[in-house]
């Protein structure tokens, strides 16, 4: 079940993703944490975030959209807790990364590689509900480039492109990455959505739009990997609506050489473990 992913090592290819799992603390409640491929961490950007207004959140038939807008208490608090936290854990940590500028990316990641207990950096190219950076750099592809390219100066840490699927080629994109420096992708981010209570006639979510997740995007999730792993050599990790062992090993007959699990943590904490054991019986 193991694997070595751009220089990760990892007990199997089975990973929590961003968003889904905060920084582990509330999770290692309920299960064994150590068990899991990696964890990838909630985004740290450079400040704290208060993120969007609620609601934030809202379920849609076999998945949910989200608005968070990037929550999390940044780089300080991430250095301070929640990596002295993640270290005494037996599980390698993979940090993504946001921002609004290629400068706030670069500060983020020249102090995440400084620290021996990051494993991995995971470049958030993808998130949907900012106004400004993230998601713009991952639709360009020259943009895309740059800040992989800014990152990889300042950083000998393996570094993962988080994308966005919200583009109208991915394969673009996958490539520009990797021609900046990525050693592996991670794919895909949510789809941009939006949901209308048709009571108040109002939009569900506070910021109108949202990120779409959950088993309604696991078709464009695979779609998305066998184009890409068409296109580039790296490894890629697929992501989208993975609830148990079959998704998984759909991602990886796609060309995944291993997963994240996102939505799925919402419903079922020891999701990821079940999926782990599933893979396993497979074999
Ligand atoms: O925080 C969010 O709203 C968010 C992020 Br950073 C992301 O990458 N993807 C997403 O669906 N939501």
């Amino acid at each position: 079940m193991g694997i070595e992913l751009a220089g990760i090592k990892m007990k199997n290819p089975v990973m929590v993703a961003s968003g889904t799992f905060g920084f582990g603390e509330e999770y290692a409640e309920l299960i064994d944490i150590d068990q899991l491929g990696a964890i990838v961490t909630k985004s740290v950007t450079l400040a704290p975030r208060a993120g969007n207004p609620p609601p934030r959140i809202v379920e849609t038939p076999a998945g949910m959209l989200n608005s968070i807008g990037l929550q999390n208490d940044g780089l300080k608090a991430f250095l301070d807790t929640h990596l002295p936290f993640l270290a005494k854990h037996d599980v390698p940590v993979i940090v993504n990364v946001a921002g609004e500028t290629v400068n706030e990316y670069v500060e983020v990641v020249k102090a995440l590689s400084k620290e021996s207990e990051v494993d991995g950096i995971e470049l958030n190219i993808s998130c949907p509900n900012v106004k400004k950076g993230c998601m713009s750099f991952g639709i360009d592809p020259k943009m895309t480039e740059e800040l992989v390219k800014a990152a990889r100066k300042v950083s000998k840490k393996p570094l993962i492109a988080k994308l966005s699927p919200n583009v109208t080629d991915i394969t673009a994109i996958a490539k520009a990455a990797v021609g900046g420096g990525a050693d592996a992708l991670s794919l895909i981010n949510t789809v941009m959505g939006m949901a209308i209570d048709i009571k108040s006639k109002k939009p569900k979510l506070a910021m109108t739009t949202g990120g779409l997740s959950g088993p309604a995007i696991k078709p464009i999730a695979v779609r998305m990997v066998w184009q890409v792993a068409q296109a580039v050599k790296v490894p890629l990790i697929g992501i989208g609506g993975i609830m148990t062992a079959e998704d998984a090993y759909e991602f990886i007959l796609a060309g995944a050489a291993a997963v994240q699990v996102g939505t799925a943590n919402f419903i079922d904490a020891e999701a990821p473990l079940k999926i782990i054991k599933g893979l396993k019986k497979y074999l």
